[in-house]
């Protein structure tokens, strides 16, 4: 039986596991589980109740950032971990600050948009957050196709996902076009929605953006 990753692409958690086995030329499939994530069944997978979780046989595990390090050992192919120690900060800096500084005040907006927001948003601090982890993401990329440079690594799989919710967030509250004055990211961007690994998540989220946003996706919790 092949690995089964529950959950939904929009999650920009599973979005990042999805890149992660693409680079690493391992098949998953996405599952929505039955129920929703609050299940008594989905609990004793995850008792954090919460997507995504991965199956592979008898192994489960949950935690995007385990399952992208599992995907990573289960093959050879793409280290998404680099070893030198500047590959290591090259890679792991965007990443770091993406799931930080970026996807939290991102994912902050389309929730108060949606109206699925647990705890109050204030649109201009989370807004100004968001512009701000921009601008760290901006300083910390290296040159080349990928955030670490000449190789997909760790933070190709996190820094697209959080991307699409920035350009939809920022769009819906006014907040300008996100690549200007930082080029890094704007070039990056360009070039890594045309990736093989990157190109049909981004689409697939888009895609299910879209039905968000028009009250077409009920929540899965
Ligand atoms: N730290 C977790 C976060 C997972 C997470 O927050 N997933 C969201 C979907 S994007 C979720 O399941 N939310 C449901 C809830 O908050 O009840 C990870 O990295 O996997």
């Amino acid at each position: 039986m092949g690995l089964i990753l529950y959950g939904r692409i929009l999650s920009p958690f599973l979005a990042r596991c999805v890149i992660a086995a693409n680079a690493k030329g391992v098949a998953v499939d996405v599952q929505v589980p039955k129920g929703g994530i609050k299940t008594p069944e989905f609990l004793k997978l995850n008792p954090l109740g919460l997507m995504p979780v991965l199956k592979d046989g008898r192994t489960v595990l949950y935690e995007s950032a385990a399952i992208v390090a599992y995907l990573d050992a289960k093959s050879r192919k793409n280290p998404l971990r680099p070893k030198t120690p500047k590959a290591v900060v090259q890679a792991g800096l965007p990443a770091a600050v993406t799931d930080n500084y970026v996807q939290g005040p991102a994912a902050d907006l389309f929730r108060l948009k949606r109206g699925t927001a647990k705890n109050p948003v204030d649109p201009k601090a989370a807004g100004a957050a968001l512009m701000k982890g921009l601008d760290v993401l901006e300083q910390t990329l290296a040159k080349g196709k990928y955030a670490g440079g000449a190789k997909i690594s760790v933070a190709d799989c996190y820094i697209p996902p959080a991307l699409v919710f920035a350009t939809h967030t920022a769009a819906i509250f006014a907040l300008g076009d996100i690549f200007a004055g930082r080029p890094k990211l704007a070039k990056y961007w360009k070039g890594i929605q045309k990736d093989k690994a990157v190109k049909p998540v981004v689409d697939a989220m888009n895609a299910m953006m879209a039905d968000a946003l028009a009250g077409r996706l009920p929540p899965l919790y």
